[in-house]
């Protein structure tokens, strides 16, 4: 596996591969890889010639008193996992690669605030703006043909589509399923901040969230309702509920009676760890409205 740190690092291979007709693919992380990051990488590897990885923990997209310094940095590890996964290239970028003008005034890139101003943009201000102006200095940099992101983080996954339909990136954005522990919990490095008992009953989030999708599925339609339902299961597991909502797969608005194509999205605090899940949920019938 090739390694590179600094911009000229990164063109002399990438630029070679690109010269030999080869078809790239990135995998943008955060690092502390797990199995969720490894299946994007194994994926990327179905879908072309040459696969990028990579990690950079990214200061603007962490908000104050969010977890930028306590993020975990397992660097040695990752290098293992990635060489077992077939990964051909590992992009390890310093602060001054990324921002070379410094972090207090780079160029920035603002989501639109139509898909991110709700839910994970609501609770945490500026964080999609942050996502997208590390995502945006990625993609110049690799110049990837194609770019993987997991469904995990499904509000992110529809901002960065939209950057790069708006903003005319000829980059091909691959969507991938969750990845989750035995017990349905969404693999997250921030799952190693859960205690042991913590971590046993996370995996209900997934399980509340499938029920909600099951109601749907048979015709629910006062969502509000099942909304409300949710939260209150939720709460008697435990956790302390940030959102619970049903809303349109394509933008995140929130359904009409038309809209058939729907996702359950979460995010909950067990203890002092903060859980985002999601899961689809496509209607079939029509009633209850
Ligand atoms: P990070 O949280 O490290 O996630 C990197 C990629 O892995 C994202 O596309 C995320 O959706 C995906 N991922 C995480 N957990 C997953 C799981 N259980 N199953 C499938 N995919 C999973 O997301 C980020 O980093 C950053 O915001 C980034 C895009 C790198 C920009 O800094």
């Amino acid at each position: 596996m090739w390694r590179a740190e600094t911009r000229e690092q990164l063109n002399a291979i990438t630029r070679r591969w690109r010269g030999e007709g080869l078809k790239t693919a990135l995998v943008p992380t955060m690092g502390n890889l797990h199995k969720g990051h490894l299946a994007l990488v194994e994926e990327a590897r179905r879908e072309a010639d040459r696969v990028i990885t990579s990690i950079y923990v990214n200061p603007t997209q962490f908000g104050q008193g969010e977890d930028f310094d306590n993020y975990p940095r397992t660097p040695d590890s990752d290098v293992k996992l990635l060489m077992q996964a077939g990964c051909d290239l590992l992009f390890i970028p310093e602060h001054s690669t990324m921002y070379p003008f410094g972090l207090e005034n780079p160029v920035r890139v603002q989501a639109s605030p139509d898909l991110a101003a709700t839910l994970e943009g609501q609770s945490r201000p500026g964080h999609f703006d942050g996502v997208l102006t590390v995502v945006a200095r990625l993609f110049n940099l690799v110049v990837p043909d194609i770019a993987l992101f997991g469904e995990k983080d499904f509000q992110q996954l529809l901002v960065i589509r939209r950057m790069v339909d708006d903003l005319g990136y000829g980059i091909r954005i691959v969507a991938f399923p969750t990845v989750r522990e035995q017990s349905g919990l969404a693999m997250s490095s921030r799952n190693n901040y859960l205690g042991v008992d913590e971590r046993a009953a996370a995996g209900e989030l997934y399980a509340v969230l499938r029920q909600v999708a099951d109601h749907i599925r048979n015709g629910r339609g006062d969502w509000q309702q099942v909304e409300r339902d949710a939260r209150t299961r939720l709460e008697s597991l435990g956790f302390r509920v940030d959102y619970v909502a049903v809303r349109r797969t394509k933008d995140l608005g929130p359904p009409g009676p038309a809209d058939l194509d729907l996702r359950v999205l979460a995010a909950v605090y067990s203890g002092r760890t903060r859980l985002i899940d999601n899961v689809g949920a496509n209607r079939v019938g029509i009633s209850g409205e």
